[in-house]
């Protein structure tokens, strides 16, 4: 039921569903609804017990990692106030399940996140059965979607507290929490006029306590929350925001797979995040649309600025009503 907190005047929405026991039938109608939901109790392999910090850095090995560390719990992707370093897998585990560190690059309490890449980060997608084929074999990931729609999975590995921007991915998603729970905000894609985008990323970084001189539209976002527990599965569809806390040391791996046909993705896209093709085109045809109005003199560049606006809103718009 949706319902409006009188006091922010921010539309909520109670917790998004929790659905037991899916079947590969059943996820059938879920996946048509394309909501985010989670799926609670699936079998999802012995990672649920093995996975113990020793476990992982012995099994995970000495492979290189490419991380985030982070002085401030809130990681700001625009502006960078995060540094990239890289350790070895088995040094990034112990360290990121610890709040204090022995050794560390900028000070003893810095926190550490690992969005596993590919080995070659401009050609290879991440997959833990290439990059990790030992921990690989542990995790039964929900076959809920056909093989040849496949596209990466990704180790998300994370110090308690650290909390990740809000950004939308371009794949469809299973989130699945190993280890560690992890408060995950999801807000509608109807809503992203009103989370001051730039890029796949908002730019309002503390969604909990917001500036409302700056992002004065933001409360109109429509915003859904979940806390995950340890062997959940959240459905994230491609084009839904998400902001994620995890509130302990958390182990997670995410599966994208395409929603659409092959052909509308970029092939050079190894992350999952560049626009379908069709978007990217329109996107230019825009910035050339700006460039021709900016001919013009302010009051005709005003005037046919509402038209295209117009045009596009009649024409492509399926529901105008979070429009501004
Ligand atoms: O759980 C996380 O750390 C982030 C998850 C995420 O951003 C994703 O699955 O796309």
């Amino acid at each position: 039921m949706d319902y409006v907190d009188e006091e922010t005047s921010q539309r909520s929405h109670e917790n998004i569903d929790v659905v037991y026991n899916v079947t590969e039938d059943t996820f059938g109608d879920i996946y048509a609804e394309r909501q985010p939901v989670v799926l609670r109790g699936l079998e999802l392999g012995p990672c649920m017990e093995r996975w113990t910090v020793d476990y992982l850095a012995e099994n995970g090995g000495e492979k290189e990692v490419k991380i985030h560390v982070s002085q401030t719990p809130q990681m700001d992707f625009i502006n960078k106030n995060f540094m990239y370093r890289s350790l070895p897998f088995c040094d990034l585990v112990k360290r990121a399940s610890q709040d204090f560190q022995a050794e560390y690059f900028a000070e003893e309490t810095e926190k550490y996140y690992l969005r596993a890449l590919g080995d070659d980060p401009r050609k290879d997608k991440a997959d833990i059965k290439t990059q990790f084929p030992a921990l690989a074999e542990d995790i039964t990931i929900p076959p809920f979607f056909s093989e040849e729609k496949f596209f990466s999975s990704v180790f998300r590995i994370a110090s308690p507290g650290l909390q990740l921007w809000t950004h939308y991915d371009v794949m469809d998603n299973f989130l699945i929490q190993i280890r560690g729970r992890k408060r995950v905000v999801l807000f509608s894609p109807k809503s992203v006029n009103y989370l001051y985008m730039n890029g796949d990323k908002s730019e309002v970084l503390d969604i909990d306590n917001v500036d409302e001189e700056k992002y004065p539209l933001f409360k109109k976002a429509e915003r859904f929350e979940v806390f995950l527990e340890p062997g959940d599965v959240l459905f994230i569809p491609a084009l839904w925001f998400h902001n994620v806390i995890s509130l302990d040391f958390g182990v997670a791996v995410n599966v994208f797979w395409k929603h659409l046909d092959d052909q509308m993705y970029d092939n050079k896209d190894t992350y999952g995040n560049k626009d379908p093709l069709p978007a990217g085109r329109a996107f230019q045809i825009a910035d050339r649309a700006i460039k021709a109005l900016e001919e013009l003199p302010e009051e005709y560049r005003d005037f046919y600025a509402r038209r295209l606006i117009n045009r596009i809103e009649n024409k492509a718009v399926i529901s105008d009503e979070n429009l501004i």
